[in-house]
């Protein structure tokens, strides 16, 4: 049983060190997850239970938990991780709630006061009625907008800019009775800040502070599945880095942790998760989705995947003993035991496990494998060459949700938003790694492309529409890539067609990059 390992492990922890993390959710659209600022998102350690739950308050969940994975070499090669995994027998993590203290203020009362819970969470309706009021006799600021961690206390060694503000007068100063409010993205942000330095259960950590700001939209779309997550990592090290790695490493449990299947779409920058079979029971400890399961999906829209994949047993094998030299080889796109990675349908070496779609028979993945479906762990991974100090790294990832059709439908819908969002990021979209100052309080520049199919499975007669697609010709192909159907499409955003002469069977309909799969049954 998942749950009652996991509350072992919990025993395990908090007896080896005390440290305590703070847990705060993120709701405000359809999803309900919990974040901690001990480096670790999507769990909840002290209760042993899933922390990505979707649909909010159904009770239903797609991921267990998740951590950072940060590894990097100095001019030496000398090896510098600090990773965390939540099973790793007592010391699941390598982070600590708080900023980086150059002169080690870490235990002092006026540190511990500051950043005993280093995590915050702000609305932007907080922010609008900030904005209207601030200037009103009497207004008093409210504790979301007076506690926003935006400048720290430099006779602590602490950086003087922490969180992003919009500073009215421009002098640097966090002076909410001004006017300054938090720069934030989406309709509700969680800004939590931790250090690999005040904990070291290993001694050969970075020496990095890691911000991550955590936000959601509520919207009529599939914004409204989403959760969107901005890092930064500061080098406060004294060392240039080089080959440093940032992973996800997450452990997905659709429903039912014990039918699930894992897979990458590198094209996509995603990692995603879909059931292992076409119906998710229900155990003793979780709630299954049962019939048509969703497909759950992260993907980097900052940076191309360095590595991706799932993770089975026998490559974290070496983890409790040798936990960061196998985190690092497994963001390397190596096993634990130094061998490559391999990819069967080439067999060459590989960065990136199950590539294939399991829509597509000739392609790699669990389903083409014939894989058994079980509990299922993934990472994916991105790098930078050079991470000198004094500098930062800043990466942008969302976290999506497909359940609108059966499960490998849900998978081509995942690939498709995936799709739209990293057209909407590289052309420019409101990003915080894209922008100094982000928060301009509209959602209208965050519309990525969408293709709608409907009803799907279907009889023949289709309703599609699309928005934001620049494209000359809607086609139908087969699984096999024959074109079945085409028509001209020039400045229309809908169009019904009727496809039911053609065998039974999965199509894709596709316009432009954008692809759907559909079924004709
Ligand atoms: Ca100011
Ligand atoms: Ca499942
Ligand atoms: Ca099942
Ligand atoms: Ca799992």
């Amino acid at each position: 049983m998942k749950i009652i390992q996991t509350l072992c492990c919990v025993v395990l922890a908090c007896s080896a060190w005390a440290q305590q993390p703070t847990y705060m959710p993120l709701d405000h659209n359809n999803v309900s997850c919990l974040l901690d600022d001990e480096g670790g998102f999507f769990n909840n350690l002290q209760s042993g239970l899933a922390g990505y739950e979707i649909p909010k308050n159904s009770g239903l969940s797609t991921i267990f938990s998740g951590s950072y994975w940060m590894g990097a070499q100095d001019v030496n090669g000398t090896l510098y991780v600090s990773a965390a995994k939540y099973s790793a027998g007592g010391s699941w993590s390598a982070f600590h709630g708080g900023p980086i203290s150059t002169t080690q203020a870490y235990n002092t009362l006026a540190y511990s006061n500051e950043y005993q819970d280093a995590i915050w969470k702000v609305s932007k309706a907080e922010i609008l009625a900030h904005q209207a009021n601030a200037q009103n006799l009497g207004y008093v600021v409210p504790a979301a907008i007076a506690n926003w961690p935006a400048n720290g206390d430099v006779s602590l060694g602490i950086a003087a800019q922490l969180a992003p503000f919009i500073d009215l007068n421009g002098n640097g100063l966090y002076e909410p009775s001004q006017g300054d409010y938090p720069d934030i993205r989406g309709d509700e942000a969680v800004y939590v800040i931790t250090n690999d330095e005040s904990y070291q259960p290993d001694g050969n950590q970075l020496g990095i502070e890691v911000h991550a700001m955590f936000y959601q939209f509520q919207t009529a779309n599939y914004l409204n599945n989403t959760t969107f997550l901005t890092l930064r990592v500061y080098n406060r090290s004294n060392r240039t880095y080089y080959n440093f790695h940032e992973g996800l490493y997450l452990d997905f449990d659709l429903g039912n942790y014990s039918d699930d299947h894992v897979g990458c779409d590198p094209y996509n920058r995603l990692l995603y998760a879909y059931n292992g079979d076409d119906f998710d029971e229900s155990d003793g400890g979780q709630i299954g989705y049962g019939a048509n399961p969703p497909c759950q999906g992260v993907l980097c829209l900052s940076h191309p995947l360095e590595s991706a994949g799932i993770l089975t047993g026998s490559m974290d094998a070496g983890m409790n003993t040798s936990f960061d030299t196998t985190a690092w080889l497994l963001m390397n796109g190596q096993n634990s035991d130094s061998s490559y990675w391999m990819n069967p349908l080439t067999n060459t070496a590989t960065q990136f496990l199950y590539d294939g779609n399991p829509n597509l028979p000739n392609t790699w993945s669990e389903v083409s494998s014939n894989n058994s479906p079980g509990d299922r762990r993934g990472m994916l991974c991105i790098s930078e060459a050079l991470f000198p100090q004094n500098s930062t790294v800043c990466s942008d990832y969302a976290f999506v949700y497909d359940r609108s059709g059966d499960r490998l439908n849900n998978v081509q819908q995942v690939i498709n938003i995936s799709g739209a969002l990293l057209n909407s990021y590289q052309s420019g979209g409101n990003y915080p790694c894209l922008a100094t100052a982000f928060n301009d309080l509209t959602d209208e520049s965050l519309l990525p492309n969408q293709l709608v199919v409907h009803p799907n499975p279907s009889h023949g007669k289709i309703h599609l529409t699309w928005n934001n697609i620049q494209a000359e010709h809607l086609e139908i192909r087969t699984m096999q890539g024959a074109l079945v159907y085409a028509e001209s499409i020039e400045n229309m955003s809908a169009t019904d067609i009727d496809i039911s002469e053609l065998p039974r069977g999965i199509y894709f309909i596709q316009i432009g990059t954008h692809m759907q799969r559909v079924i004709l049954d």
